[in-house]
């Protein structure tokens, strides 16, 4: 036993002074650094962003401040489902709109009536922002707090007394909860608003009205660990777009100094970061679930799909930056079945992407410089942050060679730098030796906390990266390859009016297989290879499928009606086009709230079709309608009349069916808008009796 024990400790003592870096210094700072905080956000990478307070109930996304706190009303409100949503998707916190524009206080806050205890919610005893704090506890979960600095609501809105009425509001946030990882303020500040009846627009001076070094002076002293985000930082900045994309290249040195929130020219000028960037203060990519921020219910057909998600997650995290995703928290105060359901499919595919690190399976690894010991290459394979190679002082460049013991079939890269240095690379490559020898497969530019690039698959007997140039020598923490099955999802149908039918998937080598006579496709099926041309009305049914896993994706199932290419819109508006060129992302603006068009030919006509525009904010959507038949374009006939039940909140494709009519002439009568605009319309089309 004794014995043993020893062994262990000459053993643990070798590997000591075998790793120990102290052996050669380690390289100077290359400022600006992280701080400690910093630093452990870093690690957090993906984190969930809610929005939920006044404007989910009022259908809004900026409320004016006039809303009656009686309108907050969640019936099933749920923290924790929120919390355990979250963390099974790997997140390690949530953000929560505390206060938004609007100025409604989730918390019982003394600084206003304008909050949840007028409102019907738990009789007023109800505090939303306990509950998340403590669902987030219960979960192993951060919590942070957004607090906008603008407030439509509150009658000081713009005087000096406000930034007290916010900083009070800041302090209960950041005394009455418990630890804050993260505080969010946002840079949309002044504007038109109710403010306390006012009813006016307050500009304010956003750089200095907030006084913002007292105001972060008093995070630092309630919650030293904090973040602080905003714009210009102080700790963590803006991305620049709500779209979750950071660049390709990005640092996280940014001239803080020149910067302030909502500054009109932030996003061209700074988001990116700059390589002489002043302070440390890294990219957080902002980005919503739906189009919204908040819950709409006619958004529920719009959330992300997995090809978006996995765009978003590459483009954040893939690019030195770490992903705050947004859930727009439904009016019972859940995140929606929708949300989760696309959600799941982003985090099971990530963990399939990056189940195996490839790179791990090497039988050497080398590299052509290093700084001594405690230096060397093999410190990129442990996948800690803290062991790193690096290159002598002067030397600004150097290469890793990873030899495989077989040929590796890989398509992601991932490298890191060892940022509590600062950050370093300006530029590397990442080189192949294939059967047919050493081959470039790609190059980029920043690293920072964490690259990934996705690749064509790629078959190598060994790698090579090199750092083709640097601020000072590098720091390579880690080195990562990974082999991401093929997404195989469900093929997209398009058309043209000719009838030519186009089938696609998002991923090359990914197989399709149709058919047209109803039945199930699979392997057997015809498979498609170009474009073919369907000129009457029948069901496609498709499937992808992988040739290598043989994995199959669900069918997609779509009823082909006739062709529109002899069809001619003969009402007036605007884009009369845009009415029949099968695609829905184009509007035609009918001036008599009708659409009216002539197929060409003689039909035996079984009902119609109705795509409601599809844009974001919706103008003209047809809510009640008449639908007309005519055979010589004079003499109409009702062929059905009614309402597009729900299409407010579900504005999808209306299929409406009536008894089969001989007709060449069709006319869509708009009895009624939801908004009482000129009638609109995405598409339109017939179903033909079969
Ligand atoms: C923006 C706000 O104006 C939006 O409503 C939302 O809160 C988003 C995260 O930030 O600037």
């Amino acid at each position: 036993m004794i014995y043993r024990f020893s062994l262990l400790g000459i053993l643990l003592m070798a590997v000591f002074v075998s790793c120990n870096p102290s052996s050669s210094p380690a390289p100077a700072p290359v400022l600006p650094i992280p701080n400690e905080h910093q630093l452990a956000w870093q690690d957090l990478e993906f984190y969930g962003f809610v929005h939920f307070n006044m404007n989910t109930f009022t259908n809004m996304e900026w409320g004016t401040g006039a809303e009656d706190p009686a309108m907050f009303n969640p019936t099933a409100f749920d923290a924790n489902q929120w919390a355990q949503v979250c963390k099974d998707a790997g997140m390690k916190g949530i953000i929560i709109t505390a206060k938004h524009h609007d100025g409604f206080c989730l918390w019982p806050t003394s600084t206003t009536e304008h909050s949840i205890k007028n409102s019907p919610y738990k009789n007023g005893e109800g505090d939303i922002i306990r509950e998340i704090a403590e669902a987030c506890k219960a979960h192993g979960l951060k919590f942070g707090v957004y607090l906008s600095p603008w407030d439509r609501n509150h009658a000081a809105y713009g005087t000096p007394e406000y930034v007290e009425v916010f900083r009070i509001q800041l302090r209960e946030l950041l005394t009455q909860y418990g630890e804050v990882f993260e505080v969010w303020f946002d840079g949309a500040n002044g504007g038109t608003g109710y403010y306390g009846g006012a009813n006016e627009d307050r500009k304010v001076d956003k750089r200095n009205y907030y006084d913002w070094p007292n105001t972060y002076a008093l995070v630092r002293e309630l919650q030293p660990q904090a973040v602080i985000f905003g714009d210009a930082g102080p700790d963590v900045r803006w991305v620049g777009n709500e779209h979750g994309f950071a660049y390709e290249t990005t640092w996280s040195n940014l001239m803080r100094d020149s910067v302030y929130g909502g500054m009109p020219e932030y996003s061209e000028k700074y988001s990116a970061g700059q390589e002489n960037g002043t302070h440390w203060v890294p990219a957080e990519a902002d980005v919503s679930i739906r189009p919204g921020w908040y819950y709409h219910e006619y958004e529920d057909h719009k959330v992300r799909s997995l090809p978006e998600l996995l765009d978003i997650y590459y483009n954040s995290i893939g690019r030195n930056a770490s992903l705050l995703l947004n859930f727009p928290v439904d009016k019972r105060g859940l995140i929606h079945e929708n949300d989760v359901a696309q959600l799941k499919k982003l985090t099971d595919k990530v963990a399939e992407d990056f189940a195996t690190n490839l790179a791990l399976t090497h039988a050497s690894v080398t590299s052509d410089i290093h700084r001594g010991p405690g230096f060397e290459a093999a410190n990129v394979l442990d996948e800690k942050q803290d062991t790193y190679w690096a290159t002598p002082d002067d030397v600004l460049s150097g290469s890793i060679t990873l030899s495989f013991k077989e040929p590796t079939t890989f398509n992601r890269f991932l490298v890191q730098e060892h940022i509590a240095l600062g950050q370093r690379v300006k530029a590397f490559t990442l080189e192949a030796e294939t059967s047919t020898g050493w081959e470039l497969i790609t190059e980029g530019t920043t690293i920072g906390f964490k690259r990934i690039l996705r690749l064509d698959e790629t078959t190598a007997k060994a790698i090579r990266f090199t750092v083709t140039d640097a601020k000072a020598s590098p720091t390579i923490a880690n080195l990562a390859l990974y082999y991401a099955p093929k997404l195989v999802l469900a093929p997209t149908v398009k058309r043209t009016n000719d009838g030519l039918v186009t089938l696609s998937v998002p991923e090359a080598g990914v197989d399709i297989f149709y058919t047209l006579d109803g039945s199930i496709p699979g392997a057997t099926s015809q498979k498609y290879d170009t474009p073919f041309l369907v000129d009457g009305a029948l069901d496609l049914k498709a499937v992808a499928m992988d040739p290598v896993s043989g994995r199959q994706s669900d069918v997609t199932s779509v009823a082909l009606d006739i062709p529109k290419k002899d069809w001619m819109v003969l009402s007036a508006g605007k884009a009369p086009e845009n009415l029949i060129d099968e695609n829905i992302a184009t509007n035609y603006l009918a001036e008599n709230g009708e659409a009216v068009v002539d197929l060409g030919t003689v039909y035996p006509l079984a009902g119609f079709t109705y795509m409601p525009m599809q844009n974001r904010y919706m103008s003209g959507v047809v809510s009640g309608y008449e639908f007309l038949v005519s055979m010589d374009g004079k003499a109409w006939s009702k062929a059905a009349e009614g309402e597009f039940g729900n299409i407010a909140n579900s504005p999808l494709l209306q299929r409406v069916t009536f008894n089969p009519v001989e007709a060449r002439f069709i006319r869509l009568k708009a009895i009624k808008t939801l908004d009482g605009n000129p009638a609109s319309f995405a598409e339109l089309g017939v179903i033909t009796e079969r």
